[in-house]
């Protein structure tokens, strides 16, 4: 169960956590028109720090642009406000949520009186795919389910909706007896996990498959520019089935995630069945980085 906090903004105040509610009708509950963000807070020696606060801020206002829903608030006013979340809260390091949504009102496909809303809510929230998961790798499945394609979905956008598609596969998977699933696009090409951009390192070399379907990660950019920092090409490729088996290396890269290595995929070993040597170099690296003792990615961090 989420552990509960003090406050959550909600509409521009902070609202003690219990009552933080909404009405059954609301909107979004019903059809999935909404949109979310999910931001990680690490501790550093200068106290908390909000891991790419910017960008995620940016994405959330995004992803409402796509779907024309206008959110009430300005840039400034979601980045001050998610920061004054994790202040109000005394966290030093948290997972932060927020979500935009349309309001009860109408009901029906096109809403017209209906308020936008937005909430903000922050818990600590500890790995997302298991500690021994990042150190040692999870097992991974290919899904039976397609991932939402760009003709039908707007995959830029962190639609709530979307992730029905996230859940179908990630529930398959779990009851299947692996940890994660990877979705495949409508060509069949590997598209990313339930949650989380994929990397494949082959020959030394750095593949992740292109914006295609998948969301335009933060933690996939992250590690992008940590890779080549560090001297690796990488090259935005498409990737089949059979060349992840393939692969010296995988991993997901999300900010819930993190950096997990996938140690099996399907029942195949992937390269010595355990985190691979690349990987780790990046993974560690990125939670440098996180926790601050990294000076060239400080820019990376919004300090609260
Ligand atoms: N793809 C999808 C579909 C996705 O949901 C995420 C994040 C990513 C890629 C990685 O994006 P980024 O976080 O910007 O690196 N998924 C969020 C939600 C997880 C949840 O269970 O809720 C997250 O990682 O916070």
């Amino acid at each position: 169960m989420v552990q509960s906090t003090k406050f959550i903004w909600f509409d521009g105040k902070m609202v003690p956590w219990e009552r933080a509610n909404v009405h059954v009708l609301t909107h979004t509950l019903h059809y999935g028109l909404g949109i979310f963000e999910g931001i990680r807070c690490y501790n550093t020696d200068n106290g908390p720090a909000i891991f790419r606060l910017k960008s995620h801020t940016k994405r959330f206002l995004n992803s409402a642009h796509i779907l024309n829903m206008k959110i009430p608030f300005s840039f400034d006013e979601l980045y001050e406000a998610t920061k004054e979340t994790v202040k109000q809260n005394n966290l030093k390091e948290c997972y932060i949520r927020p979500l935009g949504f349309i309001g009860y009102g109408d009901m029906g496909l096109y809403p017209q009186h209906n308020k936008i809303q937005v909430a903000i809510a922050a818990w600590p929230w500890g790995t997302y795919l298991g500690k021994e998961g990042i150190k040692n790798g999870i097992r991974v499945k290919v899904s039976s389910f397609t991932r939402n394609q760009i003709d039908s979905s707007m995959t830029k956008s962190k639609t709530c909706g979307n992730y029905v598609n996230s859940q179908l596969a990630k529930w398959e998977a779990i009851d299947a007896g692996y940890d994660e699933a990877i979705l495949l696009d409508s060509e069949g090409y590997a598209s990313e996990g339930s949650a989380e951009c994929l990397f494949a390192v082959r020959d030394g070399i750095i593949y992740t498959p292109p914006f295609g379907t998948i969301l335009e990660g933060i933690t996939r950019s992250s590690v992008v520019k940590i890779a080549e920092d560090l001297g690796y090409r990488v090259k935005e490729d498409r990737l089949t089935r059979d060349q992840l088996y393939v692969s010296d290396e995988l991993f997901l890269a999300g900010t819930a995630a993190e950096i997990t290595p996938i140690r099996d995929l399907d029942g195949r070993t992937i390269g010595n069945g355990s985190r691979g040597e690349i990987t780790e170099k990046i993974q560690l690296i990125y939670f440098d980085a996180v926790h601050g003792n990294k000076k060239e990615y400080r820019q990376w961090l919004d300090f609260v």
